[in-house]
């Protein structure tokens, strides 16, 4: 069979470097060994439903360990190979709850948020989750040192020798970050990444096991007809999120009104819908969330990266108070924040409503 000469993701992150003649090619390497990884982690996701079958017969998985609970073995997936991939000086995973240092020795000038499985309830039904991600140059990122050595095969290389990053370094606001994505175990598996230049989609084809550009330069439609939140929650909602959500299931055929509805509880699969089609996210405080002034939603690991890549299609992410999740100095690892994200004119229209001014 033929196959049509596809751009792989490796060769478009090379693409991408070239443009930066000063690159160093560490955020390549990065993004490369974060794909080893989504890969890994796919191929265990598609095994899922005989993971028990497996069990039972007392076989192990593809890593040669105990079949382990999916997102363990994500987040274990992820903090193994990138503790030494070199890169990466600290990193946060929703699945712990301290820092997650790098090996000694392998200390690199970035730093990585991630949540390995997300939609964690939808696991066991066979139903989209995700891996999300978010990466950021530490602070003060000149204050390690360089070292030549040469590496067999590679000559005589100049690398960079840093320190152990700290809570700090992963504390720094959305607007810095220098790549964030998602990996979507769907129908197929995709990956959607930013670096600051447009977002682009990928399709794992999984008889080559690559990723293919499948989706270049991703637009989010500037107006949608659908919504997705959890209405399950509008006893706790504030009376403006209540007054908004009644609007958008008003009759208004010039408006483009009632929008439906359309809900996965996967924030990755529901995000990932609204970038392709449209439509509006909203996940904003209620009386039952945790904390109740902040939401459910993490910012570092989950509204941060898609906030960067959803502004970079050209949409939009904001608080139930107006304030854009790029702009947020988070305060803690794992902080919670309201989320209304999607299509610009959505955005624009529930900010005017939950903030009262409509
Ligand atoms: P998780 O990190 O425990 O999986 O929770 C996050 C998930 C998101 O994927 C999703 O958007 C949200 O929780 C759904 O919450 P709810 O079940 O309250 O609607
Ligand atoms: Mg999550």
């Amino acid at each position: 069979m033929h196959r049509p000469l596809g751009i792989t993701v490796s060769r478009h992150i090379m693409d991408l470097q070239r443009m930066h003649p000063g690159a160093t090619g560490e955020l390549t390497g990065l993004l490369n060994e974060l794909i080893v990884a989504a890969k890994t982690i796919s191929a265990e996701v598609n095994m899922a439903g005989l993971a028990d079958i497996l069990g039972m017969s007392g076989k192990t998985n593809i890593q040669g360990e105990e079949v382990q609970k999916l997102d363990e073995f994500a987040n274990n997936t992820i903090k193994r190979r990138m503790a030494r991939c070199g890169y990466l000086c600290v990193m946060t995973s929703e699945e712990e709850d301290d820092v997650l240092p790098v090996k000694e020795g392998y200390e690199g000038k970035y730093t990585l948020a991630f949540d390995p499985l997300d939609g964690s309830s939808n696991i066991d039904v066979n139903v989209s989750i995700g891996t999300i991600f978010s990466v950021h140059r530490r602070r003060n990122a000149k204050d390690g040192f360089f070292r030549r050595r040469t590496d067999p095969g590679a000559g005589v290389r100049t690398s960079y020798v840093g320190r152990q990053g700290t809570v700090d370094d992963l504390l720094q606001k959305g607007r810095d970050q220098v790549a964030a994505g998602y990996i979507i175990y769907g129908s197929s598996t995709m990956l959607v990444f930013t670096t600051g230049e447009g977002v682009h989609g990928f399709t794992l084809d999984p008889s080559v096991g690559e990723f293919y550009l499948s989706h270049p330069e991703i637009e989010i439609p500037e107006k949608s007809k659908y919504f997705s939140v959890n209405e399950g929650n509008y006893p706790y909602w504030s009376d403006n999120m209540r007054r908004y959500i009644e609007f958008l299931k008003q009759e208004d055929k010039e408006a483009g009104r009632p929008y439906s509805a359309r809900y996965i509880g996967s924030l990755v699969a529901d995000f990932h819908r609204n970038l392709i089609t449209g439509g509006i996210f909203l996940y904003p405080r209620d009386r039952k969330s945790p904390g109740k002034a902040s939401g459910k939603l993490r910012l570092l690991y989950e509204a941060s990266p898609l906030a960067f890549i959803v502004e970079q299609a050209g949409g939009r992410a904001i608080t139930d108070d107006g304030v854009a999740i790029l702009d947020i100095e988070p305060q803690s690892l794992h902080q919670r924040v309201p989320l209304i994200i999607g299509s610009r004119h959505d955005v624009d229209e529930a900010q005017a409503f939950l903030t009262g001014n409509r």
